[in-house]
């Protein structure tokens, strides 16, 4: 499928692979390198092998942790790939990848079907208005039906599956699919990775024109074109199918559904072609724009702009890779980071293509790339022109949930712990580094356990240090549960000199949001600046709560009146005013301790469930439900995550190794009135 489209940006396909953890998209991944030319042997992930996987410790455990790009061609394409990580801990990653994607691929496994975390990544794709196809995945596996996950996208994601594939066999004897576009079959033999084409099987011709059926009229009922061209002529042509279909995957009306077995090499050639033929290139995308409303097409002429949005140490240096939005730049050039207002040199500019880097001499608008010799820029920086500035909304940073205490053994190797710490925040802005106010301890916090246990691992391996960790504890909240109104604070300093005076009096109440401040001060009482001093200060005052010294949050102020002084009051005055004003409202509130709660689903042999349900209650989870999926229980139940410590290694010896749990965050809820001793710092 050759794009006549002169445009050499219309080539270009920047994907990520999202899933669940475990789906297969590292494998896929590999494959794509595989049969792409870009490498000569398969890698496992089994086998540590694989080249997205290359961290030793993504080795050793056999799970993704770090996005990792690379870079192949296929049909005359480029295709510039990022293979996310599917455990929750390591989500933001995938939120940091979507920012700077045009399309992705979701993957799901043939027997789970939609799983909680792939869930959550399509909704992480939803709000980025990425564009998707899917691959169903694993249709080898025993238990695999196709119908039946696609039954659990349309349901659980609630996209319209506009499925293009039809398999040929089914679990061990799957070896291959028929193409509905073109019916023809595609079909892989054991011995070779090659693809076979030839004729619709008989036995699966009447199955074939009858989903091909389908699928004309599922695309006719949602792309006016297609539906002229269906009334016209009661079917629809493989081109205007391909059109349609593209066009459907723009606009997020439709999902085109692909399958294969990645593990068995099934599938993925037309995975790639529909990669090119279906997601969008650079060009489709709309242009982006700057905090301040600028606006930056995707043109190589344009003033340079472009979006940092990883930041890797590797043995030979740091990688920085930047995703290019507009204009070009040159290997030596001096870029304006304009968020941090400094300049950075563009040393070498590298095409990452699996374990050989291709240097390039520049890069343009569209493109994926790393650089070499950036000194201080960090995923979400902004670097541009230094005579066209522009700051890019940088992706979100989610809130920690957990933290552990870290020291170094020996007391002389506690700078070069403080250094090594503050390089991995610098890596993962989702790490936070701090010192405990009270107890001086340095106190790394972040998503989870595991993402917890990975950053310290990082600290021993590379920095070869020997440290004491904590036991993980989770980040509380503290909220209003019952307000107070009219509490009277004064803030006055006159005892010669420059004096202080501020009067406020603050009503405080529960809120849905997490902050609300308004004024009720009738007649200019308080004057309008000093109204947002008070504000700031409030601000300030919700930083320690009094239960523990907890972030406050879901609460609104109102100043319901106040006074000033004709000389000695400032904003500063009444800044000091707020802060001091709601900390002791606060005290007198009633408050409610928040702990963050999560949602587990485990998976587990049938006759461990009650062992299961059991553990679950004892750490004050709440069952939502259980079914059955493929000889395998499914529970799922909503847990604090200050309990969930520690219960993957129970898990797996209450069910000799063979059960397997994913956790998704789901807020905040009420703690037991026990949590506020031990949440009190
Ligand atoms: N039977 C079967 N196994 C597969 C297939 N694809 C992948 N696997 C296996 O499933 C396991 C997980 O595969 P990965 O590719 O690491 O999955 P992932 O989605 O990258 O996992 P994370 O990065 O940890 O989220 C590995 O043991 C793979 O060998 C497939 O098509 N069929
Ligand atoms: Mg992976």
């Amino acid at each position: 499928m050759r794009t006549n489209n002169l445009n050499p940006l219309a080539v270009v396909r920047n994907l990520g692979i999202l899933a669940h953890v475990d789906a297969g998209k590292t494998t896929v991944t590999e494959r794509i390198l595989f049969a792409t030319g870009t490498t000569h042997k398969r890698g496992e992930v089994h086998d540590g092998t694989t080249v997205t996987d290359f961290d030793p410790q993504e080795r050793d455990r056999g799970i993704t942790i770090f996005a990792a790009a690379v870079s192949c061609a296929w049909d005359g394409h480029r295709l510039n790939l990022i293979d996310t990580p599917g455990h929750v801990d390591f989500a933001d990653e995938v939120e940091r990848s979507l920012r700077v994607l045009d399309g992705a691929v979701a993957v799901f496994d043939a027997v789970a079907g939609v799983e909680p975390q792939s869930e959550s990544v399509w909704r992480q794709a939803d709000r980025h208005g990425v564009p998707r196809i899917a691959f169903v995945n694993k249709l080898d596996r025993a238990g695999a039906d196709l119908d039946t996950a696609v039954e659990s996208i349309r349901q659980r994601l609630h996209p319209a599956p506009l499925v293009v594939q039809l398999p040929i066999g089914s679990e061990d004897g799957f070896t291959g699919v028929v193409d509905l576009l073109r019916m023809r079959a595609l079909t892989w033999a054991d011995d070779t990775t090659a693809l076979d084409e030839g004729p619709v099987p008989d036995g699966l011709r009447e199955e074939a024109l009858r989903r091909r059926r389908l699928l004309e009229e599922a695309v006719a009922e949602r792309h006016p074109a297609a539906l002229e061209e269906f009334c016209d002529r009661e079917t629809l042509s493989a081109d205007t199918l391909i059109a349609a279909l593209r066009d459907l995957t723009h606009s997020g009306d439709g999902v085109v559904v692909l399958c294969g077995s990645a593990y068995r090499n099934r599938g993925v050639e037309p995975l790639l072609d529909a990669v090119v033929a279906y997601l969008p290139s650079p060009l489709d995308v709309p242009a982006v724009r700057g905090e301040n409303g600028d606006e930056r097409p995707c043109d190589p002429a344009e003033p340079f702009a472009a979006l940092v949005f990883k930041v890797n140490a590797t043995p030979t240096g740091r990688l920085t890779y930047v995703r290019v939005y507009s204009g070009t730049i040159e290997k030596g050039a001096t870029v304006w980071d304009a968020g941090a207002r400094r300049t950075e040199r563009i040393g070498r500019i590298l095409r990452v293509q699996a374990d050989r880097h291709a240097q390039l001499e520049r890069a343009v608008a569209g493109d994926i790339v790393a650089v070499v010799g950036l000194k201080s820029a960090r995923a979400g920086s902004t670097l541009c022109a230094p005579d066209a500035p522009l700051v890019l909304e940088p992706p979100g940073v989610a809130e920690p949930v957990v933290s552990v205490a870290v020291e170094a053994e020996r007391s002389v190797d506690t700078d070069r712990l403080a250094s090594a710490l503050a390089r991995l925040a610098e890596e993962d802005p989702s790490l936070g580094v701090r010192t405990d106010a009270e107890t001086g301890q340095t106190l790394l916090s972040g998503m989870g356990e595991l993402h917890l246990e990975v950053a310290v691992e990082k600290v021993r391996r590379e920095h070869g240090l020997t440290l004491n960790v904590g036991r993980p504890r989770v980040s509380y909240r503290e909220t209003v549960g019952r307000g107070v109104s009219g509490l009277v604070f004064r803030h006055v300093k006159q005892d010669g000199g420059a004096g202080q005076f501020a009067h406020v009096v603050l009503d405080v109440e529960p809120s849905a949001e997490g902050f609300e401040f308004r004024s009720a001060v009738v007649g200019g009482r308080v004057p309008q600046e000093y109204v947002r001093a008070v504000e700031a200060g409030c601000r300030d005052a919700l930083a320690e709560g009094p239960l523990g010294g907890h972030p406050v949050t879901g609460l609104r102020v109102t100043l319901a009146d106040g006074s000033t002084h004709v000389k000695d009051s400032s904003d500063t005055a009444f800044r000091t005013a707020g802060r001091f004003g709601l900390r002791e409202a606060l005290r007198a509130c009633a408050m409610v301790l928040l702990e963050p709660v999560v949602e587990v689903t485990v998976t587990v042999p049938e006759d461990a469930v009650g062992a299961v349900l059991g553990d679950l209650a004892a750490r004050r989870g709440r069952v939502s439900g259980s079914v059955t999926r493929g000889g395998a229980a499914v529970v799922t139940a909503t847990v604090p995550l200050a309990e969930l410590f520690g219960y993957a290694t129970r898990l797996r010896s209450r069910t000799q190794g063979r059960g397997t749990f994913t956790a998704r965050p789901t807020g905040y809820a009420p703690a037991p009135s026990e949590a506020v001793a031990v949440a009190r710092r």
